[in-house]
Protein backbone atom coordinates (compact mmCIF):
# COMPACT_ATOMS: atom_id res chain seq x y z
CA UNK A 1 0.00 0.00 0.00
CA UNK A 2 1.63 3.28 -0.90
CA UNK A 3 1.76 5.91 2.43
CA UNK A 4 1.46 9.32 1.81
CA UNK A 5 3.19 11.19 4.53
CA UNK A 6 2.22 14.41 5.74
CA UNK A 7 6.02 15.15 3.72
CA UNK A 8 4.58 13.76 0.53
CA UNK A 9 1.75 16.08 0.81
CA UNK A 10 3.14 18.75 1.23
CA UNK A 11 5.58 18.65 -1.50
CA UNK A 12 2.55 17.75 -3.80
CA UNK A 13 0.55 20.84 -2.79
CA UNK A 14 3.85 22.51 -3.72
CA UNK A 15 4.02 20.98 -6.72
CA UNK A 16 0.67 21.60 -7.66
CA UNK A 17 1.27 25.14 -7.10
CA UNK A 18 -1.20 25.48 -4.29
CA UNK A 19 1.13 26.84 -1.07
CA UNK A 20 4.83 27.88 -1.70
CA UNK A 21 7.91 26.56 0.14
CA UNK A 22 7.46 28.91 3.38
CA UNK A 23 3.96 28.00 4.21
CA UNK A 24 5.14 23.80 3.59
CA UNK A 25 7.93 24.72 5.93
CA UNK A 26 5.74 26.70 8.79
CA UNK A 27 3.55 23.34 8.34
CA UNK A 28 5.74 21.35 8.94
CA UNK A 29 7.68 23.01 12.10
CA UNK A 30 4.01 23.42 13.40
CA UNK A 31 3.55 19.53 13.04
CA UNK A 32 7.17 18.81 14.56
CA UNK A 33 6.08 20.56 17.61
CA UNK A 34 2.65 19.20 17.94
CA UNK A 35 4.44 15.64 18.18
CA UNK A 36 7.16 17.09 21.24
CA UNK A 37 3.36 18.23 23.01
CA UNK A 38 1.94 14.68 22.26
CA UNK A 39 4.93 13.17 23.81
CA UNK A 40 4.26 14.98 26.80
CA UNK A 41 0.53 14.99 26.86
CA UNK A 42 0.96 11.32 27.10
CA UNK A 43 3.70 10.51 29.65
CA UNK A 44 1.19 12.28 31.86
CA UNK A 45 1.66 12.04 36.01
CA UNK A 46 5.22 9.88 34.76
CA UNK A 47 6.28 13.36 32.87
CA UNK A 48 5.48 16.17 35.66
CA UNK A 49 3.85 17.56 33.27
CA UNK A 50 -0.05 17.47 35.31
CA UNK A 51 -1.76 20.17 37.08
CA UNK A 52 -1.36 24.04 37.89
CA UNK A 53 1.40 25.72 36.72
CA UNK A 54 0.65 28.50 39.75
CA UNK A 55 0.47 31.86 37.19
CA UNK A 56 -2.70 32.78 34.66
CA UNK A 57 -2.96 34.19 31.19
CA UNK A 58 -3.94 37.25 29.77
CA UNK A 59 -7.43 36.21 30.49
CA UNK A 60 -7.32 35.71 33.95
CA UNK A 61 -7.72 32.15 33.42
CA UNK A 62 -5.43 29.46 35.54
CA UNK A 63 -2.75 27.77 33.68
CA UNK A 64 -1.77 24.78 33.56
CA UNK A 65 1.65 23.14 33.37
CA UNK A 66 1.00 21.80 29.96
CA UNK A 67 -0.47 25.35 28.60
CA UNK A 68 2.68 26.82 29.47
CA UNK A 69 5.21 24.04 27.93
CA UNK A 70 3.25 23.96 24.94
CA UNK A 71 3.24 27.08 24.11
CA UNK A 72 6.93 27.11 24.81
CA UNK A 73 7.22 23.92 22.29
CA UNK A 74 5.64 26.56 19.87
CA UNK A 75 7.00 29.50 20.57
CA UNK A 76 10.37 27.92 20.24
CA UNK A 77 10.18 25.89 17.10
CA UNK A 78 8.84 28.71 15.20
CA UNK A 79 10.93 31.37 16.32
CA UNK A 80 14.39 30.82 13.99
CA UNK A 81 12.49 29.01 10.57
CA UNK A 82 12.49 32.20 8.56
CA UNK A 83 8.97 31.31 7.88
CA UNK A 84 7.28 33.52 10.22
CA UNK A 85 7.23 37.33 10.79
CA UNK A 86 5.34 37.02 14.36
CA UNK A 87 3.52 34.74 16.42
CA UNK A 88 0.16 34.90 18.77
CA UNK A 89 -0.97 33.03 21.24
CA UNK A 90 -4.13 32.17 23.54
CA UNK A 91 -1.72 32.20 26.54
CA UNK A 92 0.24 35.63 26.00
CA UNK A 93 -1.48 39.33 26.29
CA UNK A 94 0.41 40.56 22.88
CA UNK A 95 1.83 39.11 19.82
CA UNK A 96 5.46 38.36 19.74
CA UNK A 97 8.03 39.55 16.47
CA UNK A 98 10.33 36.96 15.37
CA UNK A 99 13.95 37.54 17.00
CA UNK A 100 16.17 40.02 15.35
CA UNK A 101 18.59 37.36 15.19
CA UNK A 102 16.80 34.83 12.81
CA UNK A 103 15.38 36.02 9.61
CA UNK A 104 11.30 36.96 9.29
CA UNK A 105 9.35 35.46 7.39
CA UNK A 106 5.77 36.23 5.44
CA UNK A 107 3.41 34.56 7.73
CA UNK A 108 1.86 35.43 10.60
CA UNK A 109 0.87 32.61 13.20
CA UNK A 110 -1.61 32.32 15.93
CA UNK A 111 -2.21 29.14 18.52
CA UNK A 112 -4.02 28.21 21.62
CA UNK A 113 -1.44 25.73 22.62
CA UNK A 114 -3.35 23.77 24.37
CA UNK A 115 -7.13 23.61 24.38
CA UNK A 116 -9.29 21.59 26.71
CA UNK A 117 -7.07 22.22 29.51
CA UNK A 118 -10.06 21.20 31.95
CA UNK A 119 -9.01 17.67 30.48
CA UNK A 120 -6.03 17.29 30.53
CA UNK A 121 -5.62 16.40 34.46
CA UNK A 122 -8.22 13.65 33.95
CA UNK A 123 -6.84 12.04 30.92
CA UNK A 124 -9.21 13.33 27.86
CA UNK A 125 -8.83 14.23 24.69
CA UNK A 126 -6.84 18.09 24.47
CA UNK A 127 -5.31 19.54 21.16
CA UNK A 128 -3.53 22.27 19.79
CA UNK A 129 -5.15 25.14 17.36
CA UNK A 130 -3.74 26.91 15.22
CA UNK A 131 -4.31 29.25 12.03
CA UNK A 132 -2.12 31.28 9.75
CA UNK A 133 -2.63 34.68 8.37
CA UNK A 134 0.12 36.73 5.27
CA UNK A 135 1.85 39.05 7.17
CA UNK A 136 0.43 42.67 5.07
CA UNK A 137 2.89 43.68 2.38
CA UNK A 138 5.29 46.07 3.10
CA UNK A 139 5.40 45.28 7.95
CA UNK A 140 8.24 43.98 9.03
CA UNK A 141 7.98 44.16 12.73
CA UNK A 142 4.41 43.11 12.92
CA UNK A 143 2.11 44.06 15.74
CA UNK A 144 -1.10 42.84 17.44
CA UNK A 145 -2.91 45.14 14.83
CA UNK A 146 -1.65 43.31 11.56
CA UNK A 147 -3.10 39.77 12.81
CA UNK A 148 -6.60 41.23 13.13
CA UNK A 149 -7.62 40.31 9.40
CA UNK A 150 -10.68 38.12 9.31
CA UNK A 151 -10.93 34.96 9.43
CA UNK A 152 -11.80 34.18 5.41
CA UNK A 153 -7.85 35.74 4.92
CA UNK A 154 -6.46 32.74 6.42
CA UNK A 155 -4.11 30.79 4.70
CA UNK A 156 -4.15 27.44 6.50
CA UNK A 157 -5.58 26.25 9.50
CA UNK A 158 -5.66 23.14 11.86
CA UNK A 159 -5.27 21.13 14.79
CA UNK A 160 -3.56 18.11 16.34
CA UNK A 161 -5.73 16.08 19.01
CA UNK A 162 -4.04 14.15 21.29
CA UNK A 163 -6.34 11.10 22.34
CA UNK A 164 -6.20 7.33 21.99
CA UNK A 165 -4.11 8.44 18.73
CA UNK A 166 -2.57 11.44 17.90
CA UNK A 167 -3.59 13.15 14.79
CA UNK A 168 -3.30 16.15 12.71
CA UNK A 169 -6.29 17.73 10.79
CA UNK A 170 -5.01 20.26 7.97
CA UNK A 171 -6.64 22.54 5.65
CA UNK A 172 -4.83 24.69 3.45
CA UNK A 173 -7.66 26.20 1.55
CA UNK A 174 -8.23 23.01 -0.55
CA UNK A 175 -10.36 20.37 1.47
CA UNK A 176 -9.41 19.42 4.84
CA UNK A 177 -7.13 16.16 5.55
CA UNK A 178 -6.77 14.34 8.59
CA UNK A 179 -3.22 12.29 9.36
CA UNK A 180 -2.30 9.82 11.73
CA UNK A 181 0.77 9.90 13.62
CA UNK A 182 2.89 6.75 13.41
CA UNK A 183 4.35 6.84 16.63
CA UNK A 184 6.96 4.25 16.10
CA UNK A 185 8.13 5.90 13.06
CA UNK A 186 7.00 9.29 14.28
CA UNK A 187 5.40 10.54 10.92
CA UNK A 188 1.93 11.84 10.54
CA UNK A 189 0.35 9.65 7.66
CA UNK A 190 -2.81 10.76 5.29
CA UNK A 191 -5.69 8.15 6.59
CA UNK A 192 -8.74 10.62 5.75
CA UNK A 193 -8.33 12.92 2.87
CA UNK A 194 -10.69 15.15 2.21
CA UNK A 195 -13.49 14.94 5.18
CA UNK A 196 -16.89 15.30 4.03
CA UNK A 197 -19.35 16.24 7.30
CA UNK A 198 -22.63 15.21 6.50
CA UNK A 199 -25.01 17.85 5.96
CA UNK A 200 -28.08 16.65 8.05
CA UNK A 201 -27.31 14.88 11.67
CA UNK A 202 -29.22 14.11 14.75
CA UNK A 203 -26.34 14.72 17.10
CA UNK A 204 -25.64 17.90 19.07
CA UNK A 205 -22.60 18.92 21.47
CA UNK A 206 -23.32 21.79 23.85
CA UNK A 207 -22.94 22.59 27.59
CA UNK A 208 -26.53 21.97 28.97
CA UNK A 209 -25.57 23.42 32.54
CA UNK A 210 -25.74 27.24 31.00
CA UNK A 211 -29.18 25.90 29.66
CA UNK A 212 -30.80 29.32 32.02
CA UNK A 213 -28.28 31.67 30.96
CA UNK A 214 -29.13 31.49 27.45
CA UNK A 215 -30.62 34.14 25.20
CA UNK A 216 -34.46 33.40 24.22
CA UNK A 217 -33.83 31.55 20.64
CA UNK A 218 -31.16 29.66 21.90
CA UNK A 219 -33.93 28.27 23.97
CA UNK A 220 -36.52 27.67 21.48
CA UNK A 221 -33.92 25.92 18.95
CA UNK A 222 -32.65 23.04 21.83
CA UNK A 223 -36.15 23.20 23.40
CA UNK A 224 -37.23 21.76 19.92
CA UNK A 225 -34.25 19.17 19.53
CA UNK A 226 -34.90 17.88 22.89
CA UNK A 227 -38.67 17.80 21.69
CA UNK A 228 -37.27 14.72 19.96
CA UNK A 229 -39.94 12.97 17.22
CA UNK A 230 -42.57 14.25 19.04
CA UNK A 231 -41.43 17.97 18.48
CA UNK A 232 -41.31 20.42 15.47
CA UNK A 233 -37.67 18.55 14.22
CA UNK A 234 -39.90 15.04 13.78
CA UNK A 235 -36.67 13.39 14.82
CA UNK A 236 -35.02 12.28 18.14
CA UNK A 237 -31.30 13.80 18.63
CA UNK A 238 -28.60 12.14 20.32
CA UNK A 239 -26.14 14.70 22.71
CA UNK A 240 -22.12 14.13 23.16
CA UNK A 241 -20.69 17.12 25.14
CA UNK A 242 -16.40 15.90 25.83
CA UNK A 243 -15.52 19.91 26.71
CA UNK A 244 -12.58 19.87 24.62
CA UNK A 245 -13.48 21.27 21.44
CA UNK A 246 -10.90 20.02 18.95
CA UNK A 247 -12.09 16.44 19.84
CA UNK A 248 -16.38 17.70 19.77
CA UNK A 249 -15.15 19.37 16.27
CA UNK A 250 -12.80 15.82 15.54
CA UNK A 251 -16.27 14.22 16.01
CA UNK A 252 -18.29 16.52 14.00
CA UNK A 253 -15.99 16.36 10.93
CA UNK A 254 -15.65 12.48 11.25
CA UNK A 255 -19.51 11.71 11.65
CA UNK A 256 -21.30 15.44 11.69
CA UNK A 257 -23.22 17.07 14.22
CA UNK A 258 -23.66 20.63 15.57
CA UNK A 259 -21.28 22.27 18.11
CA UNK A 260 -22.41 25.19 19.85
CA UNK A 261 -21.10 27.56 22.77
CA UNK A 262 -23.15 30.35 21.97
CA UNK A 263 -23.30 34.16 24.49
CA UNK A 264 -24.95 33.34 27.75
CA UNK A 265 -25.72 35.83 30.64
CA UNK A 266 -23.11 34.34 33.05
CA UNK A 267 -20.94 37.00 32.08
CA UNK A 268 -22.84 39.25 29.45
CA UNK A 269 -19.89 41.60 28.90
CA UNK A 270 -17.73 38.71 27.22
CA UNK A 271 -19.61 37.80 24.08
CA UNK A 272 -19.01 34.22 24.25
CA UNK A 273 -16.27 32.02 25.76
CA UNK A 274 -14.67 30.70 22.98
CA UNK A 275 -12.13 32.76 20.98
CA UNK A 276 -12.30 34.27 17.71
CA UNK A 277 -8.64 33.85 16.49
CA UNK A 278 -7.66 31.14 18.14
CA UNK A 279 -10.63 28.93 18.14
CA UNK A 280 -13.80 29.99 15.76
CA UNK A 281 -11.53 31.15 13.09
CA UNK A 282 -9.31 28.09 12.63
CA UNK A 283 -12.29 25.44 13.40
CA UNK A 284 -14.73 27.46 11.17
CA UNK A 285 -12.29 27.42 7.77
CA UNK A 286 -11.68 23.53 8.96
CA UNK A 287 -15.07 23.08 8.53
CA UNK A 288 -16.45 25.09 6.15
CA UNK A 289 -13.23 23.44 3.95
CA UNK A 290 -15.30 19.79 4.77
CA UNK A 291 -18.61 21.03 3.69
CA UNK A 292 -20.43 22.31 6.66
CA UNK A 293 -20.74 25.64 8.06
CA UNK A 294 -20.13 27.99 10.76
CA UNK A 295 -21.69 30.82 12.37
CA UNK A 296 -22.07 32.90 15.24
CA UNK A 297 -26.10 31.84 15.08
CA UNK A 298 -26.40 35.24 13.16
CA UNK A 299 -23.27 35.91 10.70
CA UNK A 300 -20.63 34.01 9.44
CA UNK A 301 -17.59 33.63 11.40
CA UNK A 302 -15.11 33.76 8.78
CA UNK A 303 -16.61 36.84 7.37
CA UNK A 304 -15.83 38.84 11.13
CA UNK A 305 -13.51 41.76 10.90
CA UNK A 306 -11.68 41.10 14.58
CA UNK A 307 -11.12 43.99 16.87
CA UNK A 308 -8.89 42.40 19.25
CA UNK A 309 -6.76 39.57 19.85
CA UNK A 310 -8.20 37.91 21.89
CA UNK A 311 -11.56 38.62 21.19
CA UNK A 312 -14.43 36.05 21.89
CA UNK A 313 -17.89 34.70 19.73
CA UNK A 314 -20.59 32.56 20.28
CA UNK A 315 -19.86 29.76 17.85
CA UNK A 316 -22.49 27.30 15.88
CA UNK A 317 -20.64 25.24 13.57
CA UNK A 318 -20.68 21.48 11.63
CA UNK A 319 -23.34 20.19 9.63
CA UNK A 320 -24.71 22.65 6.93
CA UNK A 321 -28.23 22.15 7.53
CA UNK A 322 -28.42 21.78 11.33
CA UNK A 323 -26.32 25.16 11.49
CA UNK A 324 -28.76 26.75 9.33
CA UNK A 325 -31.93 25.53 11.29
CA UNK A 326 -29.83 26.92 14.13
CA UNK A 327 -29.05 30.63 12.49
CA UNK A 328 -33.09 30.59 11.43
CA UNK A 329 -34.39 30.51 15.15
CA UNK A 330 -31.65 33.55 15.84
CA UNK A 331 -32.71 35.70 12.59
CA UNK A 332 -36.55 35.31 13.34
CA UNK A 333 -36.16 36.50 16.76
CA UNK A 334 -34.50 39.43 15.39
CA UNK A 335 -36.89 39.75 13.18
CA UNK A 336 -39.69 39.87 15.32
CA UNK A 337 -37.82 42.11 17.75
CA UNK A 338 -37.57 44.77 15.09
P1 LIG B 1 -9.65 26.57 27.02
O1 LIG B 1 -9.06 27.18 25.77
O2 LIG B 1 -9.40 27.41 28.23
O3 LIG B 1 -9.29 25.15 27.21
O4 LIG B 1 -11.26 26.68 26.85
C1 LIG B 1 -11.88 26.24 25.70
C2 LIG B 1 -12.68 24.99 25.98
C3 LIG B 1 -13.12 24.29 24.71
O5 LIG B 1 -12.18 23.33 24.33
C4 LIG B 1 -14.41 23.65 25.11
O6 LIG B 1 -15.30 23.50 24.03
C5 LIG B 1 -14.96 24.61 26.14
O7 LIG B 1 -13.86 25.35 26.63
C6 LIG B 1 -15.62 23.91 27.28
O8 LIG B 1 -16.19 24.85 28.11
P2 LIG B 1 -17.08 24.46 29.41
O9 LIG B 1 -16.10 23.97 30.43
O10 LIG B 1 -17.72 25.76 29.78
O11 LIG B 1 -18.05 23.41 28.99
MG1 LIG C 1 -8.84 27.07 24.00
Amino acid sequence: MSRTSLTRFLIEEQQAGRIGPELRQLVTIVSRACKRISIAVSKGALGGVLGDAGTGNIQGEAQKKLDVLSNDILLEANAWGGHLAACASEEMEHSTPVPDRYPSGDFLLLFDPLDGSSNIDVNVSVGTIFSVLRCPPGVDKPGDEHFLQPGSTQVAAGYCIYGPSTMLVLTLGHGTHAFTLEREEGSFLLTQPDMRIPEETKEFAINMSNQRHWEAPMQAYVGDLLAGKEGPRGKDFNMRWIASMVADVHRILTRGGIFIYPWDRKDPSKAGKLRLMYEANPMGMLVEQAGGLASTGRTPILGIQPDGLHQRVPVFLGSRQEVTEAVKYHLAFDEAKD
